[in-house]
């Protein structure tokens, strides 16, 4: 005879329910020395969705200290906009660059 006869043993291990989140990743903003302080605001509010505000901010950040955080995404919509930002400024003939990386 079973120990619990006509019942069924709990399973010794709780089910892993794997609720990992995507890791997100950082649009990084580089400082070069060409493209307009304007320039790099006004790509930033139009792509970012950041005021004026914000945006002379991350600006001025990258120009002093060479690179700024703009925001973390998913991996796919990180690169998207760091992409589209990147080709703005290449349509206007600036080096202005967005790269993106895994947040630890
Ligand atoms: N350094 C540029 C200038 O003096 C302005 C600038 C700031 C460019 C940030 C790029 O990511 C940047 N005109």
């Amino acid at each position: 005879m079973p120990p619990n006869p006509g019942t069924v043993a709990p399973p010794k291990t709780r089910p892993r329910v794997k609720t990992e989140r995507p890791k997100l990743h950082k649009v990084i903003l580089v400082n070069d020395d060409f493209t307009p302080r304007e320039f790099v605001v006004m790509v930033l509010k139009a792509e970012f969705r950041m005021s004026e505000d914000e945006a002379h901010r991350v600006m001025i950040t990258a120009h002093q200290k060479g690179v700024c955080v703009v925001a973390v995404f998913t991996k796919d919509v990180a690169e998207t906009k760091a992409t589209r930002a990147t080709d703005a400024g290449k349509a206007a003939g600036y080096p202005l660059l967005f790269t993106t990386e895994p947040e630890e």
